[in-house]
């Protein structure tokens, strides 16, 4: 089965959790010890991926240490084109809407392509849309940020990228942010779309990852907190609250 089509299949029945690992910050196998403590936590997949300092060695084990003890599948959330690695079982093949810098929107993903195709990576296309506060991605990525209150042009963002044809769509307030989107946005968004919504970027507590499944969102995703927090039993309380368990 296509990584796609596995994300699609538990979408269906719910909203699904993403766990975030920056190959950057640990050792492989320290992100494979928290892999497994995510996936006994209810995690669905895992996401590989950091605004910097991705390597395809660090992509690679960690991919690797991932799968080995989690069997979650380990799709690459790429930060720019320059590490590949057949190790991951699928790559979002990302469109940053919002970025002011050409490349990041479709040049890298051009230059990209040729690679992915002859490695045999499956792609799964994504809009990527960065919201205030935006953090270091929103930076790194020249993003214009929607505005907190600029609710009709997220909508118009997640309507641009269904008629696009993308899989999926990605609300991202950024890594760290001490604001995750605000529900009104999910909620406006996930109603004129069709397309599964993702949402991430300072989720850290049940509260915040219940408001955002109940917004709509389909997958939630989060980082930080598996950096803070080894705590099995809060981890889990805050899968169950983005999976509504
Ligand atoms: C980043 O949205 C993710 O792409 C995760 O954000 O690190 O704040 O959980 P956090």
């Amino acid at each position: 089965m296509t990584v796609k089509q596995y994300l699609l299949d538990r979408i269906a029945k719910g909203t699904i959790h993403m766990a975030l690992i920056d190959p950057d910050k640990q050792s492989a196998e320290i992100a494979g010890d928290i892999a497994k403590r995510m996936k006994d936590a209810g995690t669905d997949a895992v996401l590989i991926g950091g605004s910097t300092g991705v390597t395809k060695e660090n992509l690679s084990s960690t991919a690797k240490a991932i799968k080995e003890r989690s069997g979650l599948p380990a799709i690459h959330f790429p930060g720019g084109p320059d590490a590949l690695s057949t190790d991951v079982d699928g790559i979002l093949y990302m469109c940053m809407m919002n970025s002011m810098d050409l490349k990041k929107v479709m040049g890298y993903q051009v230059m990209a392509a040729p690679y992915l195709k002859k490695l045999g990576i499956e792609t799964i296309s994504m809009g990527y849309v960065i919201v205030e506060p935006g953090m270091k991605v929103g930076e790194v990525g020249n993003a214009k940020v929607v505005k907190r209150d600029e609710i009709d042009l997220a909508v118009a963002y997640g309507l641009a990228a269904e008629m696009y044809g993308m899989s999926l769509f990605y609300l991202e307030a950024g890594s760290g942010a001490d604001r995750p989107v605000p529900p009104e946005m999910i909620r406006a968004v996930k109603k004129a779309i069709s397309i599964p919504l993702i949402v991430g970027g300072g989720i850290r507590t049940p509260e915040a990852a219940a408001a955002a499944r109940e917004a709509g969102a389909d997958v939630i995703v989060t980082g930080t907190l598996l950096e803070r927090c080894d705590d099995g039993e809060y981890l889990k309380s805050v899968v169950k609250a983005a999976k509504g368990l």
